[in-house]
């Protein structure tokens, strides 16, 4: 069985206390790999070379830094297939989307590494004579990385990729479910030059080494994708440290479809958003909010659609829905279904654990009769699991989209401009998509939520190196003699 380490100060180390943890295909329920479990004392150590690494690496000119990403994002290239096959291995998603996660990675090394020749700051008028006023971006330090098992190539390219480029040095804690993925990306920048230390991976559980980056005094900022419940903890704990945080938490996201909709496309939206990736994306559609007069016919060609499905191995070419992550989330998607069927919400197909292999399946599942109060509703499920509300008007719609304490994705189906810049005037969202589905952002556009959703950072585009950088303000006073602003301008 092959074992995989920890990487620490540019070596694959074992784990100081010989703890390991065992990588499972979901949908098989194979060991395909034994991780070494980062002790306490390991986890110092990551965040130690971090810092010594620091100084060389953000001094070391960011288009230079580029040609290492450059890199990396032809070596993504050309393992792409191999990659994704790995991964349908690893965390189950069918092989098409796991071609588009590593796509999605690639995308980013790119960006990312195009910034290296950006970084702009700014410049601006001094309200003196002979002054000059301008901002530089500065790397913030050591920073933590805590990335989900949901896409396991994107997300840490995502938050790796972006922080490397603004010169920063890292320590990346990839989930649990899905280490094998964030290893490779850390075996091919490594191959591609980046420098010991720069880049530390150790792996174990959130309690333990996710809470020893938290803690850790010489992190100074930690990127987290994941829970709201754990979202609130590292918000917490590291505010007690000043540290900067930045979350991409949970979503409930609504789709809407109004009566002057194409029903079909509509349809097509909310399959593709609410049963792929078996619903485990924070971006999936996981409530549909029909107009009452296209509801009926929208639910019987919905579940027409939806019984076609084939549930299976991702890496079967008939496969459309693959296995979710673990044992625990298939229990707490069941959980949900009874809660549902409690709460006076009607199924109107799946609700049930399916076992077409070994692993953990689950039915991809539709609840009618579903009202915005219900649990079902408003609590993110993660799994392949879609509520339809029904709404009178679009004012009722939007309402009850914004009903949740969620707002990261949304989307409306429409045939009338008025109808959908309503919506993206009116729906709190970070993302509104109009006439298609509520996944599938590109890269180069800003990407996060409100509400608690997460803390108002927002990943990838533009805004991804503010994640990763501070900005400093600059005066340069050329005159020779002493300028007071503000009191000499008269
Ligand atoms: C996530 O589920 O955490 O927009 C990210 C999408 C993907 C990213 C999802 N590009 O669905």
């Amino acid at each position: 069985m092959q074992e995989y380490k920890l990487f620490i100060n540019g070596e694959w180390v074992e784990s100081s206390d010989g703890g390991t943890f065992d990588d499972i295909n979901p949908a098989t329920l194979e060991l395909i790999g034994k991780i070494h479990k980062a002790s306490d004392e390991d986890v110092k150590n990551a965040v130690d070379s971090a810092e010594d690494a620091f100084d060389s690496w953000s001094s070391t000119p960011a288009p230079q830094r580029a040609k290492i990403l450059f890199r990396a994002a032809r070596m993504l290239e050309e393992r792409k297939e191999e990659l994704a096959r790995l991964m349908t291995s690893e965390m189950g998603k069918v092989l098409k989307e796991a071609r588009g996660d590593v796509q999605e990675a690639i995308d980013i090394t790119y960006y990312a590494a195009g910034e290296g020749r950006r970084l702009f700051g700014e410049t601006t008028p001094s309200e003196l004579p002979d002054k000059f006023a301008m901002t530089v971006r500065r790397p913030i330090g050591v920073v933590g990385l805590i990335t989900p098992w949901n896409f396991p190539l994107a997300i840490p390219a995502w938050k790796m990729m972006p922080a490397l480029i603004s010169g920063n040095t890292l320590v990346l804690k990839p989930a649990s479910d899905t280490p094998i993925m964030a290893i490779e990306l850390v075996k091919i920048l490594t191959e591609a030059g980046l420098p010991k230390g720069v880049l530390n991976l150790v792996t174990g559980g959130g309690d333990t080494v996710g809470s020893a980056i938290v803690h850790n005094k010489k992190i100074r900022a930690v990127s987290f994708t994941g829970s709201l419940e754990t979202g609130k903890w590292i918000l917490g704990e590291a505010g007690k440290e000043m540290k900067r945080v930045s979350l991409e938490l949970g979503g409930k996201n609504p789709i809407i479809v109004m009566d002057d909709a194409d029903l079909n496309l509509a349809i097509d939206g909310i399959i593709w958003g609410a049963f792929g990736t078996t619903g485990q994306r924070c971006t999936a559609a996981s409530r549909v909010i029909a107009h009452e007069k296209i509801l009926p016919a929208l639910l019987q060609k919905l579940i027409e659609r939806t019984k076609k499905l084939r549930l299976g191995n991702g890496l079967g070419e008939n496969t459309d829905v693959g296995p979710v992550i673990n044992n625990s989330q298939l229990q707490k998607i069941a959980k949900y279904a009874d809660i549902g069927k409690n709460e006076g919400a009607k199924l109107a197909l799946g609700g049930r654990i399916a076992h077409p292999l070994p692993g953990y399946f689950f039915e991809p599942t539709i609840f009618t009769d579903v009202t915005p109060d219900m649990r079902i509703a408003r609590e993110e499920i993660f799994g392949p699991v879609v509520c339809l509300l029904t709404a009178s008007d679009l004012e009722e719609a939007i309402r009850i989209a914004n009903s949740v304490e969620y707002g990261l994705s949304s989307s409306i189906y429409t045939g009338n401009i008025k109808n959908a810049f309503k919506a993206i005037e009116k729906i709190d969202a970070g993302i509104t998509y109009i006439n298609a589905s509520t996944i599938g952002a590109e890269i180069h556009l800003p990407f996060g939520g409100v509400k608690s959703t997460g803390n108002g950072t927002r990943e990838a585009g533009t805004t991804t190196i503010e994640e990763f950088t501070e900005l400093k303000t600059v005066y340069i006073d050329y005159s020779g003699k002493l300028q007071k602003a503000q009191i000499d301008i008269e």
